[in-house]
């Protein structure tokens, strides 16, 4: 089983390397959450902001820099010259058109497929050595586009996948469990879109399985309760798009989570998505997993055992991004 500390965000500021450099590719919604808390939570020692809408990103990279006297020792800078990204440990890329409310992830792939094309060049050619972070959606197509456009190695190349959907279960089951998040256990897997799912035969909280955990006595989940649970986590985001027309909270704190990783060379178990070659009888398709994550990017994806029904589930959220990938010509 996963160690207790998967998700838990590291005490310290993770800052590792003097020169640690973090690029954020898109100053939206998304890309301005992700630098803000980048620079909150210190895990790099210099963050760059870019995007092509050169007055967007210029106001967002002022006022980010206005509030640094009070959020630590990171700096920023940014702009529409992609230079700003020179030497970038890791890349985020956020940079895409987003959900409208009634579309689904996979209705955005031609969109940004094309973007990541004219991008992906430009990125390496200012940051060769450096680890990329996909999110912009959907994130698992575009991570299996990304990394056959750039040739680079599948561990290089990673969505931040399900570890916001996990993050979302997570807090759902504390909740109903009257425990902390970081003593829930519990992963969404797959496809970070509508096929995905949770793996219930292994999820516990602390060490109890989950089905017998008691709350002054009494079983708190059926599987039916856990089942409408996941459906909640499976249209969090619709639900937020509805009511705001975008998310950018979660989803900036869960990229950081994988950067510290990254760059605090942590080795931490999340649920990334890389291009897998043979794990679970699935290749050539990125989805998400709980894999190995430290400082050259996704050194292991782990084959955990799944139930039949969870392993059904798993191929079929490989066959339907299997699907769109081909329809785009990956
Ligand atoms: P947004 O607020 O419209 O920002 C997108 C930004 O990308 C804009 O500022 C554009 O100018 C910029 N951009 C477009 N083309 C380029 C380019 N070639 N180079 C650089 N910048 C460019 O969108 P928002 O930030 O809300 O969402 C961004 C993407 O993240 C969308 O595809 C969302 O669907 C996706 N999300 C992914 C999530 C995940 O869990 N993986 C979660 C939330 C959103």
């Amino acid at each position: 089983l996963p160690s207790s500390t998967d998700h838990s965000p590291t005490p310290a500021p993770a800052a590792a390397g003097r020169s640690s450099r973090l690029a954020v590719v898109g100053a939206g919604a998304v890309g301005t959450s992700t630098a803000y808390a980048a620079l909150l939570r210190g895990v790099a020692r210099h963050v760059a902001l870019y995007d092509i809408d050169r007055p967007k990103v210029e106001a967002e990279v002022l006022d980010l820099a206005h509030g640094t006297l009070y959020t630590g020792s990171s700096s920023i800078t940014g702009g529409d010259d992609p230079a700003v990204m020179e030497g970038a440990d890791v890349v985020v890329i956020t940079a895409g058109a987003k959900q409208h409310p009634g579309e689904t992830r996979l209705d955005l792939a031609a969109t940004n497929v094309r973007i990541l094309e004219q991008l992906m060049p430009v990125v390496q050619e200012q940051a060769p050595d450096a680890v990329y972070i996909l999110v912009s959606n959907p994130c698992d197509v575009l991570t299996l586009a990304a990394q056959r456009i750039s040739g680079l190695p599948a561990g290089r190349v990673m969505a931040s996948g399900t570890t916001l959907d996990t993050s979302r279960l997570r807090w759902l089951l504390a909740q109903q469990a009257g425990v902390s998040r970081q003593s829930v256990h519990a992963y969404i897997l797959g496809e970070h879109g509508d096929t995905e799912f949770p793996v219930w035969s292994s999820a516990t909280i602390g060490p109890v399985p989950i089905l017998d955990w008691r709350r002054e006595g009494r079983k708190v989940f059926t599987e039916d309760g856990l089942d409408a649970l996941a459906d909640q986590v499976v249209n969090a985001a619709y639900t937020v798009i509805q009511g705001k027309g975008a998310t950018n909270y979660a989803i900036g704190v869960s990229a950081v989570r994988i950067v510290e990783a990254v760059l605090g060379s942590q080795n931490a178990v999340l649920p990334v998505s890389t291009v897998l070659d043979g794990q679970y009888g699935i290749s050539d398709v990125a989805l998400s997993v709980p894999s190995v994550v430290g400082r050259g990017g996704v050194r292991e994806v782990l084959e955990i055992n799944l139930s039949a029904q969870e392993l059904r589930r798993l191929q079929h959220s490989a066959q339907t991004l299997k699907q769109s990938a081909a329809e785009l010509g990956f």
